[in-house]
């Protein structure tokens, strides 16, 4: 024991951290520049060796900045079900990260003695990168601290987001929910791919292609690693390889949700289905541009009520009473909710923003469906919704529609990736939800109408002046805020506004939506405006729209 600290201490010197840089772990672990991350990945080395020595399992490392600029990083950590870790954690990753180099080992003994951590016992973390040119030593700094606390690492090199999430539950789950390799992912997802699509017959080339933007990231090429696999039954353009674009930059998820508009990069015909992924892979939209060339976008709003379509659909089939529910954020677009509340009828929740909150909720239901307007998303089928779907997928006495339903639930459970929102997953729920319904995406974006909306940043001095209460839908310091937002709210029609610190950025996010786009942008900037007049905003007016 005194020699692991030690080796911590001798370590820890070639990680130094920057004296008085303070970072905190947030909505999507630590994230900022590249070069402030080193002392950070070390020190997550170090806690996800006393978090595997806690739970006596594998612990995973994910070094990713997601849709952020390539010049950013970040590391997230990965519970042993491939879930985020919890908030008494997240608070031992701050004070580890933020401990000044003399103070280190104190805050490492401080959560040894927290959490009676048994040193003796043996550690496994999984380590995973994306493409961005600093993840290599990145990662490289979270293994040094594994091993400077006698831990054992396993490195994945590049992986996608999900498919370190996935790797580390199927490790802890002994190989149940699937072998913890890249292939075995891949015969997993692709072969509950191919059993849905199967039945489907004469479909067209054209229903088989989809173009995707790889944002230039690990996205890319991990979709290049699985089109063999998928024996042309999807077959895909892919954009954005990495080949020449930089990452994330005028492409990508993030970017199209934002914009609203295409990313560069992708040849687009009118009617053509395409997606695009975000940096580390665990976001998708879908869009397409019609034949006037207006371009239509599919968000993760759209993707859930296509799936809940399709699963409720299955469940009457399958004859089979499932509690199902949606779980969204405030920032899923009002017609979304509205629609999966009264023509649906089905049950919606709001969360705060972060997918642990949407996570969570989503596991009060027997079949959960949750998705960040973002993009990103999954579906969660309890235990006990698993096994009635399975006992039923094998039932001899039942009829073929009920049991051709169950075999579908069954190769959705298969297909989707529970642990955590995963685009190529996602990608391919879609393209068989799309194929089964011989639907096109015309006929999918045209189910509801999405309000105009608008999403701006302002910078302030200090975000966390501004505190939220109801699912971040109401702002209730600083104070006089949220009445301004409602009186500039009543005089639009069909509008909403909120406005909540970002958990990745130094900024608030403002949204708004409303009947037209022209009262979404105005309403948007007007809030903009009182959040800078009462948060104390930075940098000059913000004149234009970010
Ligand atoms: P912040 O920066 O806290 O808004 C963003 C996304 C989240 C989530 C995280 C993690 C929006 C409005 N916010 O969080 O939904 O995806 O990044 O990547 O899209
Ligand atoms: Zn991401």
């Amino acid at each position: 024991m005194m020699s692991q600290f030690q080796e911590v201490l001798k370590q820890s010197g070639l990680h130094p951290k920057p004296a008085g840089l303070v970072l905190q772990y947030g909505t999507a672990g630590f994230r900022t520049n590249a070069k402030k991350l080193d002392h950070i990945m070390f020190r997550m080395g170090l806690l996800a060796t006393l978090r595997s020595r806690k739970t006596k399992a594998t612990i995973g490392v994910m070094v990713t900045a997601s849709h952020n600029p390539e010049e950013d990083n970040g590391v997230k950590l990965i519970d042993p079900m491939g879930e985020m870790v919890t908030p008494t954690w997240e608070g031992y990753a701050t004070q580890l990260a933020n401990a000044e180099q003399e103070d280190l080992l104190t805050a490492l003994k401080d959560v040894i003695e927290k959490e009676a951590i048994d040193m003796s016992q043996e550690a496994d973390v999984f380590v995973g990168k994306d493409t961005r040119s600093s993840s290599a030593s990145l990662s490289q700094a979270v293994m040094d601290g594994v091993s400077a606390l006698g831990g054992h690492s396993k490195d994945y090199g590049l992986v996608t987001t999900p498919q370190l999430h996935y790797m580390v539950c199927c490790q802890n789950t002994k190989g149940k929910y699937g072998d913890a390799t890249v292939e075995g992912y891949y015969s997993k997802l692709y072969q509950a791919f191919i059993q849905l699509t199967k039945s489907v017959l004469n479909r067209t080339d054209d229903q088989k292609h989809l173009s995707v933007d790889g944002a230039n990231g690990i996205g890319a090429l991990k979709v290049r690693e699985m089109e063999a696999h998928l024996k042309k039954e999807l077959q895909i353009s892919l954009f954005n390889d990495g080949s020449k674009g930089k990452l994330n930059h005028q492409c990508g998820a993030d970017f199209v949700k934002v914009q609203q508009k295409p990313p560069t990069g992708v040849e687009m015909n009118p009617g053509e289905r395409c997606c695009s992924f975000d940096g580390d892979a665990d976001r998708i939209v879908y869009y397409f541009i019609d034949s006037e060339g207006q371009f239509h976008l599919l968000d993760g709003d759209k993707i859930a009520t296509l799936i809940s379509t399709f699963l409720k659909e299955l469940l009457t089939q399958a004859g089979v009473d499932l509690k199902m529910g949606a779980v969204q954020t405030a920032y899923a677009n009002g017609s979304s909710t509205r629609y999966l509340e009264d023509t649906m009828q089905v049950i919606v929740r709001c969360t705060k923003t972060g997918v642990k909150h949407l996570h969570h909720a989503a596991q009060e239901f027997d079949i959960g469906v949750y998705f960040e307007a973002n993009g990103h998303g999954t579906v969660l089928f309890s235990k006990a919704a698993e096994e009635i779907i399975q006992h039923l997928a094998e039932d001899a006495n039942i009829n073929d529609e009920r049991k051709r339903a169950a075999r579908m639930l069954q190769n959705t459970i298969n297909v989707i990736n529970q642990t955590v929102g995963d685009a190529i997953a996602d990608m391919l729920l879609i393209e068989a939800i799309l194929a089964i319904k011989g639907m096109t995406i015309q006929q999918w974006d045209s189910i509801y109408s999405d309000l105009p909306n608008r999403q701006l940043k302002v910078k302030v001095a200090d975000r966390r002046v501004i505190d939220t209460a109801d699912a971040e839908r109401r702002a209730v310091s600083p104070a006089g805020l949220q009445d301004a937002i409602d009186s500039l709210v009543k005089k639009y029609r069909k509008a909403r506004s909120f406005v909540r610190p970002s958990g990745t950025e130094d900024v608030v996010r403002v949204y708004a939506e409303a009947e037209t786009q022209e009262s979404a942008d105005d309403l948007a900037h007007k809030v903009s405006l009182a959040v800078y007049r009462l948060a104390g905003g930075v940098g000059g007016e913000p004149k234009q729209l970010l």
